[in-house]
């Protein structure tokens, strides 16, 4: 039986001997020692719903990027997807598959570069196909808006920066690369447009957002430049939204809030700017900080944002001292709790919402039913250099 191959060790002679010797003065032998039931991942099915997905550079390896994943109430770990060099993930929108994004190089550092999107199987956690892109994606730390997908879940988007910045579309359905849109030159991360089923946004150099239309051969039906919506000398935002249903929501280094209303012809709706700043916070140089940093709950319309004090020039990838969340409606602080050190956050929506953070390794999980986030358990060591931690509640989850 397998079972005894797991005891197969350096002890093992020294076992045998032990056991002879006891035979051979009459000793009854030890009974086995139990074998340990492994369940994790092959003997237990849990669904995409029940695990949490840590997106780990490793990036003191690099070129061993992986995606691993972790069952969301025991903290166990399930598997991994292997994601090769700086690699970037997304979970399709029914949860069956994960979408990879990465390089390979011939001699692994050094060779023909070939970039490509991977198609796996959650379930088996097997390769499916891979999809050729132009090697042109953007060598980056995984930062959510780098690998999206259109709302409708048919167009997997890819950053590029060569460094010129490009986005590069791969219709999932045919299996296609369809093409390399450059209108969106001079602007950066790739956002899904709320409430557009085959529309993304960008950020532009000049403060714009510029929100593009794909049509059903996956090439540029329309486009639409909006006026600018923050000036980006005094006041440069982090490239990360919160997502409403039908808003974006933009935090600047200085904690300025930008909400913008896409329109349904790819227009943007701007509102008045607020601060998430009082005289108090300002006096202490309260500043947000991180990577993924904030998130919004759709349904409760709270913003959730990493801070920390005594801000400089420079402090913007510090990592949380205190999780900020307001009510979007009121632009009033509602609760402050520890941030542990995180750096990215993501939100599981649902009945009982959960609010997910990494601080490069561990992921901390919250229940956020409540305006304070009710601190719920910890994955030690999820990861070694992470900065992204995602789940999954359904096709609206992004
Ligand atoms: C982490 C990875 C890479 C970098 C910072 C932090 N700026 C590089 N991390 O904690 O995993």
């Amino acid at each position: 039986m397998k079972k005894t191959a797991f005891r197969i060790s350096t002890g093992v002679s020294l076992l045998s001997a032990a056991l002879l010797l006891g035979s051979a003065m009459g000793v009854q032998a030890a009974p086995p020692l139990p074998v340990e039931q492994l369940t994790g991942g092959h003997t237990v099915k849990v669904t995409p719903a029940d695990r949490i997905y840590v997106m780990d550079s490793v990036f003191s390896h690099l070129t061993d990027s992986r995606l691993n994943m972790f069952d969301r109430s025991s903290g166990k770990f399930l598997g991994m997807i292997p994601s090769s060099f700086n690699g970037q993930a997304q979970l399709s929108k029914d949860g069956k598959n994960v979408y990879i994004l990465t390089t390979y190089y011939e001699r692994v550092t050094r060779g023909a570069r070939t970039d490509v999107v991977e198609i796996w199987d959650n379930e088996k956690l097997s390769f499916v196909r891979e999809i050729k892109i132009p090697s042109k994606r953007a060598g980056a730390l995984n930062y959510d808006g780098m690998f999206r997908q259109t709302a409708d879940g048919r167009f997997v988007l890819v950053q590029n920066a060569t460094p010129a910045a490009s986005v590069s579309v791969v219709d999932i359905k045919n299996g296609a690369f369809t093409d390399e849109i450059t209108s969106t030159a001079g602007c950066w991360s790739i956002i899904p447009t709320p409430g557009l089923a085959r529309s993304f946004s960008t950020i532009c150099g000049d403060g714009a957002l510029l929100t593009m239309t794909l049509g059903d051969d996956g090439k540029v039906a329309s486009q639409k430049r909006s006026e600018p919506m923050f000036p980006v000398k005094t006041d440069p935002i982090f490239i990360t939204p919160g997502r409403l249903s039908d808003g974006l929501v933009f935090v600047s280094f200085y904690g300025n809030v930008y909400t913008a209303r896409p329109q349904k012809d790819g227009a943007m709706k701007f509102e008045p700017t607020w601060s998430l700043l009082d005289d108090a916070d300002r006096a202490k140089n309260w500043v947000p900080g991180g990577y993924n940093l904030l998130a919004v709950e759709p349904r409760s319309q709270r913003l959730y944002i990493f801070m920390h004090p005594d801000g400089v020039e420079g402090s913007h990838k510090n990592p949380a001292a205190e999780i900020w969340v307001y009510d979007l409606k009121t632009h009033k602080r509602v609760a402050r709790v520890p941030g542990k050190d995180a750096l990215s956050m993501s939100i599981i929506q649902g009945k009982t919402p959960q609010l997910l953070t990494i601080d490069g390794g561990n992921v901390n999980i919250y229940d956020i039913s409540a305006a304070e986030p009710k601190f719920v358990s910890t994955i030690k060591g999820a990861g070694e250099a992470a900065l992204q931690v995602m789940g999954y509640a359904g096709d609206g989850n992004e």
